[in-house]
């Protein structure tokens, strides 16, 4: 909280094209906060770091992020949006929790344990920190309740064990969080290996559907999609090929799995990969079209990460300068 308004923070790795995970995950709930929280969302760029990235490319995802960010509905006047880096809070905060967290805790998480094998030439610090800046990003911001897909769970509550650490030495230093998930598409599945998740940094690009493929692409990847043995449309453990194309399609339509179920008895694979294409091109239309426009004025783009860095700093700097005088750092004003 601040004062007495309720913070909503939440942030994507400009790590890849981003995915219909991402989206209906993560980006297509944030604009359901944006009237009775103050919002942060941002482009978190220095997580990205944590896994090479290629540097013309990580320059022009952070400009398509934001650029989505807005697409998907996020209006820059009732949300802050911005990029990590360009406000220095964030890694100063990791520093300082950095020494309120534990090297077994951050052993624990299952994203380093994952990143660390298909990373295994680059195991570095910054994997293994990387849920530190997670907190600092959302304890900066006295945030109450973070909207997430369900892999980053486990970051969130990390998060809030940092925070009850520090609060039992300092009171009520940090708000803590709540991680949110939405009901259904907290974690959308590869649609090649379903029992994997869909990740924007999948080498296979067949396994994902982007934010921004187009109809073609979006239609053939949904054909070509994993199923399981049988023929039947019916959501089941034993299904996962099945199951996950018929969350994506509840997603996209608000279709219960039962209503699913009913609509696709009788008719075979063929037909539901096909309409769960079409519904995920026809979703996604406006979204990439409004993405368009905003990309053509790079200025207008800038002028916006300007605007919500220094937003994002005054924030920031309130609970940074908070967290230094307790802890004992010398402050001349
Ligand atoms: N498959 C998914 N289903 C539902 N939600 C998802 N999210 C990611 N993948 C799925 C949610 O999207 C938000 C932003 O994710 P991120 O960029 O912070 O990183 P991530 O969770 O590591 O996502 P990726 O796509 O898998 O990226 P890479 O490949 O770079 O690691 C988060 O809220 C996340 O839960």
């Amino acid at each position: 909280m601040f004062g007495d308004q309720k913070v909503c923070f939440s942030g994507v790795q400009p790590s890849g094209n981003l995915t219909i995970g991402n989206y209906l995950g993560a980006i297509r709930n944030f604009s359901e906060f944006s009237e009775l929280y103050k919002t942060f969302y941002c482009v978190v760029d220095e997580h990205a770091i944590t896994v090479r990235q290629n540097p013309a490319e990580l320059r022009r995802r952070t400009y398509e992020t934001l650029a989505l960010y807005m697409a998907c509905g996020l209006d820059p006047e009732k949300n802050t949006l911005y990029v990590q880096s360009m406000v220095h809070e964030h890694a100063e905060l990791a520093w300082i929790l950095n020494c309120y967290t534990m090297f077994g805790e951050l052993s624990r998480m299952t994203q380093f344990k994952d990143k660390s094998t298909k990373h295994a030439d680059n195991v570095n610090a910054g994997l293994f920190t990387y849920p530190v800046l997670m907190a600092a990003d959302i304890l900066l911001y006295q945030t109450d309740v973070v909207p997430v897909g369900i892999d980053q769970k486990q970051h969130v509550e990390l998060c809030r064990d940092i925070a009850t650490r520090v609060n039992q030495i300092y009171p009520d230093l940090f708000t803590i969080p709540e991680p949110i998930m939405p009901k259904s598409g907290k974690k959308i599945m590869s649609l090649v290996e379903p029992t994997k998740k869909m990740s924007k940094s999948d080498e296979n690009t067949n396994a994902v559907v982007y934010i921004l493929d187009d109809r073609d692409a979006i239609i053939r990847k949904f054909k070509r999609a994993v199923t399981d043995s049988g023929a039947e449309v019916r959501a089941a453990e034993d299904k996962p090929g099945v199951t996950n194309l018929m969350t994506v399609y509840s997603c996209f339509t608000g279709k219960s799995m039962e209503e699913i179920e009913r609509e696709f008895a009788g008719k075979g694979y063929g037909d539901f990969k096909l309409a769960v294409g079409e519904v995920t091109a026809d979703a996604l239309a406006p979204v990439q079209k409004r993405f368009a426009e905003l990309m053509a004025d790079k200025a207008a783009l800038e002028a916006q990460m300007k605007k919500g860095a220094e937003e994002a700093s005054y924030y920031a700097r309130r609970t940074l300068s908070k967290m230094q005088k307790k802890l004992g750092f010398v402050q001349i004003h």
